[in-house]
Parts: C-alpha cells; structure tokens; sequence
C-alpha cells in the first residue's frame, strides 16, 4: 500500500475521497485523525513488527529476528519463519475468533427467539429454513418448532469445545473438502480451533512454520465454514435475507440530515441496529423528537452494522471505516452508538469537539469517554428508546457554525446475498447458477473478482474503485462486501447505470438484467455468501468440479484487520487465490512468505499473493482468471484493456448516476425501502 506522503511529497495529509477532504480539511485544526497520525508518525513503520519477525511471546525478548543471520533468532532459537507464522497465525486466531464471538451472539439470541423468551426477535425468512436444515445435517420434515429448536442447538455446539462436528464444512464441495480431509485440517468446533491455535503459538509449542501455517487454515475454516457462515444464516432468518434493495450512501445530506435527529450506528453486529431502527418510528420517540424542533429521528450505518441494515432496510451509509471520524465531524451527528468491531478509540476524541455522543453498548466492548448502555435482547425496545432519547436531547447542543456536511450523496442498489442472485441471473422461475456458469464459459464474462475488506487510514489511493473499473472494463464481474462495499458505493460502481463501463460481453448480461457491475453481498461475516455461491457454482454442472478451479480471484487492498487475514487465509483453503497489499505480514520470513505464496498451491489449488499499486492488484488478478479458464478449457485470447490515467478520468467524466434508474429490471427482486426513514 502507498503511504500518502510517499506517494504525493505533500506533508499534509491527503485523503482518498473527496468527501474526506472537504469534511476533514475545514473541520478544527486541533482534531487529530487517523490520517493526520500517519502523517506525524511517517512511511515506514517497524520493518520487524510490518514484516512479522518480532517476537514476543515470552519474557526473554522482545526478540527481533532477521531470518538467516545467525544468532539472530529468538533467545530460544526461534526462526524467522517459525516467529512470522506464529504472529500470523494469532492474527487468524483473533480475526477468527471475533467473527465468531459475533454468530455465538447471534445464535443465543435465536435460541432465545425459539424457546419464546420474552425477545423483541422473531424468525422473519422461514423460507431458508428448510434449506438451512438440510445444509445443517437435520431432517427438514419435522414440525417447524421443533426444527428450529433443533437448529438452534446444533448452532450453539459450534462452539462447544468438545465437539468434533467440524462447523458447516461439508456445505463445500467435495473435492474441497478432500483436500482439508488429506491435510488434516478439518476444522472441529470453532472454539477448539482457535484455543488449539493460540496454545500451538505459545513459547515451547510448534515451530515448524508450515505446521503452524496449515494449523493456522485449519482455524480460518472454522471461520469462513463456521463463525462467520453461521452470523449470515442465523441473521437472515432472524432479520431476513437480503434483496436487492436501493439507498443512498456517502456522508451528503440524503444521509446525514440537517432537520432531524442523526444517530449513527457503528459496528458488526445488527441486532441492536434493528430494534433501533424500530424504535425510530415509535409514536413516543417522534414526539419527542417533534418537541425539539426535529422532523424524526435518522438512522445512518457505518461500517459493516451499516452494510447488514444497507442490506436488508435500505438504511443509508454514511461511512467505511476511513470515514467514522468525518461522520461525526459533519458536526450533525448526535449520537453514534457502536457494538463491536472495527470501532476506533479516536472518535471519543473528536465526539468531544462536537455535541455528539459516543454511546457503547456491549459490555466486553468500552471505550474511555463514552457512555456505556448495556445492550440486553430481553430489554431491547426499552434501551433502544433510552439511547434514542439521550440522542433526542443531544439536538438542541448542535452548533450551527460547525455543520459541514458535503453536498453528495448517492444513490446505489446493494442487498445481493447468494440466493438472490440466483434469481437474478436465473429468473425467478429457474432460478441457478446456470446462466452465470454459462456466460463465463462462453467468455461474455470473463471470471469473477472478490473485492473485499477493509479500507486504511495508511492509504490515499482509492484502490478499491481503481481496481474494480479495471476488472469490470475486461469483463470482470465484481463481488464486493465490507468497507471495500462502501468505498465502491460512494463511487457509484454500485448503480446499475454503472455497467456502462463495462466491457461489452459483461455490459451485455448486466444491461439484460439491470444488474450493477459489482454487486453488494453484504459485511464481512457474510463473505460466506461468497463461499456459498462458488459452491453452487460447482454443484450447478460446469468445467470446474472444485472452487480451486472457478476463474475467480479475491483480493483485499487496503486490509488492515486480523480479520482480513482469517478471511483471507480461508479462501486460499477454501481455493480462491487472494491478492493482499503490501506490507505483508510474513514478509520479514522468505521462508514463510514463499510457503503462503507459492507452495500452499499444492495444498489447495490456491495461494496468496501481495501487491502495491493498484495496476499489479489488476495484472495478478487477471492472470489468475486467465490462468483458471486456461485450466479447464475455455481460454479464447482476447486482447486485454489496459488503463492509463486518461482513461480513468474518462470513465470518470463518463460515469452517470441516475437516481434509481433502469431498477425496474430486477421485478419482484426489487425490495422499495420496507423501513422508510422519515420524510
Ligand atoms: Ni471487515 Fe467490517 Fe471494514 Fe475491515 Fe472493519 S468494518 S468486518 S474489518 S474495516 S471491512
């Protein structure tokens, strides 16, 4: 990744979305952000710490390690390549565990909802529910009641650490799921994987790289194929499964609105978002609101709660994880109210140039400085109307003189989880992955390109969207979720007006079906959506009898959490090869980063590889799709488009967003907002 002042020579900070710099360069000049920090702490950071050779799981070091020199191993005589794959194995362990913490929530409160404890839950897709019994080992013909007993049990042993049911691995296909059989990496329950991985990187315990490496997959697939799977099913059934549904994002004034209360909410976790939202509408809440002088009250999503609410109400999203501190210093928010996740320290800081407050609501997730309200499912309509009339009584605090909300907001459609795109490709009446398989066999769509993950305060380049128009101008269609979801949103790339930029085999199935170019699958729990529809993909009947073999890529290229890395780690097991920027953090070991790489290959048909600018993210990408249709027989030579900058501005100039335009295509798909914001 570029460092903005290596890339510009410029000492301030420069910011990668225009709303960035008209929100962050008015705003106080006392503020500190993420960005100004990367300015005043410099380029480079620790090459030991970035590069994954500084150990310090005991007392005798911090050791710095450089790998082949000797007597510069650990005191202990770890290697480098053993102390890189321990450090990154702990970041599998930690991404791991935190979308797993997040479905263990998410199953409680659906046994709660099945034993009918007094919840403010329902069950709302019974639709899926037949499905997901099937998909979950239980008999689908039983009455509902006990089948969603049933289901909830069998979510919540996931997590025991005695069980060796190994997660939902067998949804895979078997071909995939041979290779983790043969390697030994079938993951059990998900809390043994992760205690298992942490104690195997503990001082005296595996120091064989490779062992920890494949130990370290082990534990991802206890992730993509159990924690995060189960957040995404679970979560449909209890709020619904996501269609296309259009919104508006980007911090401008259709999101962030001068005349009503704003409450954002961050974080992961959308079941307090949900009763919020409910509560929003409530007769007592809107009065409330109307004896302060405010037309309503305004929900606002951040991060990936707003991406889960974007999904399934249409709620609009203000901010990626680069944008939380400008969301608040719109100067309009009066309370941002956080769970877990992704939820920087930072914005207690600038809450306090502001009449904002910063509300925290799961008690293992405080921040100094804010106010602490325990969310309780059993209690929820009574907290979500506590917090929103502390927000209520916030708006009479506004300061005028420091509104600065910019003038842009867009209008996209997002909510495209796995089925419904089957529908949409398929029709609702066939609805398959068939038409997909075909249109990629008969070359109209070239391959399929993840782009996920989050964005970086380290980062000027909107890398995301230069990747993506790349991609999309040689017929690459675009998966996306997470920040890397929002960033391409605020670009517009969401919009079905948007396939005017594709090449002409991919515009022609796009504009057949009014379909975006990059389409919105949700947070980051849900790229197991992702590992779902590549699965049908395969069972569907096509060329490819594994996911290994699909033209499919992903990459993350602005990463910047450990949970990036579990994700990663489980699509290169699960066969998707990922591309990640730079620095990596195996890089300080040639020994391990050649082992992720290159000769993982031979383990799952798939490897990481790692890139800086966003031209190499394109060049690994499209080599690997062509690479992959060359494998199973469908490679016709087609001369690749490259991009030069005037090219980029064209698209640019070129782009034309039209407030719901060419919608209609999507028919009975396309949900209106079910939970409309107040006018
Ligand atoms: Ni994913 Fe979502 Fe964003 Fe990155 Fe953070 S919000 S779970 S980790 S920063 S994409």
């Amino acid at each position: 990744m570029i460092d903005a002042k290596a890339r510009t020579g410029k000492t301030e900070p420069v910011y990668p979305t225009p709303v960035l710099q008209e929100i962050l360069e008015r705003a106080d000049s006392r503020m500190l952000t993420g960005f100004s920090r990367v300015e005043k702490r410099g380029v480079l950071p620790c090459k030991f710490g970035a590069g994954g050779t500084c150990c310090h799981v005991c007392n005798m070091g911090p050791c710095q390690i450089v790998e082949g020199v000797e007597g510069l191993e650990g005191i202990c005589g770890a290697s480098g390549a053993t102390v890189a794959a321990r450090n990154f194995a702990r970041m599998v362990a930690g991404g791991t565990s935190a979308h797993s913490e997040h479905g263990k929530h998410v199953a409680e409160v659906f046994a709660h909802v099945v034993n009918n404890q007094e919840i403010s839950f329902e069950v709302r897709d019974k639709r899926k529910l037949k499905v997901l019994a099937q998909e979950f080992g239980l008999d689908p013909e039983q009455d509902e009641p006990a089948l969603l007993q049933e289901l909830a049990k069998t979510s919540l042993k996931m997590f025991d650490l005695h069980t060796q049911e190994g997660c939902l691995s067998r949804r895979a296909p078997k071909p995939t799921f041979e290779r983790w059989e043969k390697h030994g990496i079938v993951p059990q329950s998900i809390n043994k994987e992760v205690v298992e991985l942490i104690h195997r990187t503990t001082i005296g315990v595996d120091q064989d790289y490779k062992n920890l490496l494949l130990g370290a997959a082990k534990c991802s697939l206890a992730d993509g194929w159990g924690g995060s799977m189960l957040a995404t099913e679970l979560q449909d059934l209890l709020l619904g499964t996501p269609d296309p549904i259009k919104a508006v994002v980007n911090v401008g004034p259709k999101v962030v609105r001068k005349d009503m209360v704003n409450v954002a909410i961050h974080g992961h976790d959308p079941l307090l978002a949900d009763v919020l939202i409910r509560m929003s509408k409530d007769p007592e809440v809107l009065a409330r609101a109307a004896q302060v002088g405010a037309k309503g009250v305004n929900l606002l999503g951040v991060c990936c709660t707003g991406n889960e609410v974007l999904m399934r109400y249409g709620l609009p999203v203000a901010a990626s994880f680069v944008h939380q501190e400008a969301a608040i210093a719109t100067g309009a928010l009066e309370a941002m109210v956080v769970d877990v996740q992704c939820i920087i320290q930072n914005i207690t800081r600038i809450a306090s140039f502001y009449h904002t407050e910063i509300i925290t609501t799961t008690d293992i997730s405080k921040i100094e400085g804010a106010t602490h309200i325990s969310f309780r499912p059993e209690q929820g309509e009574q907290i979500a109307k506590e917090i929103l009339f502390r927000a209520i009584d916030r708006f009479a605090l506004r300061d005028k003189n420091k509104i600065n909300i910019p003038a842009k907001s867009l209008e996209i459609v997002a909510g495209f989880s796995h089925e419904t795109i089957m529908y949409v490709l398929g029709g609702r009446f066939r609805a398959s992955y068939r038409p997909l398989n075909d249109n990629i066999v008969n070359g109209k769509i070239r391959g399929l390109a993840a782009i996920v993950g989050c964005d970086n305060f380290r980062s000027n380049a909107d890398l995301h969207v230069e990747i993506a128009k790349e991609l999309i101008a040689n017929d690459v269609l675009v998966l996306t979720t997470g920040c890397s979801a929002v960033r391409m949103a605020m670009e517009g790339l969401l919009s079905p007006e948007a396939a005017s930029m594709a090449g002409s085999g991919l515009r022609e199935v796009l504009e057949a079906i009014g379909c975006p170019p990059v389409l919105h699958m949700g947070s980051c729990v849900d790229n197991s959506r992702i590992l779902i529809a590549a699965t049908e993909m395969v069972n569907t009947g096509a060329p490819w009898k594994e996911i290994a073999q699909i033209p499919a890529v992903g990459a993350a290229p602005e990463w910047m959490s450990e949970k990036a890395i579990a994700i990663g780690m489980y699509f290169v097991a699960s066969g998707v090869q990922v591309v990640f920027s730079e620095p990596f953090p195996v890089q300080g070991s040639k020994k391990a980063y050649k082992f992720l790489t290159e000769e993982i290959e031979d383990y799952f048909g798939a490897s990481w590889k790692t890139a800086t600018t966003s031209s190499q993210f394109v060049n690994m990408m499209m080599d690997r799709i062509n690479f992959g249709r060359k494998g199973v027989g469908i490679d016709q030579p087609r001369p690749r488009i490259l991009f030069d900058m005037s090219m980029r501005r064209t698209l640019d100039q070129n782009r034309y967003i039209s407030p719901f335009h060419g919608l209609g295509c999507f028919g009975p798909h396309l949900k209106y907002t079910q939970v409309k914001q107040s006018a």
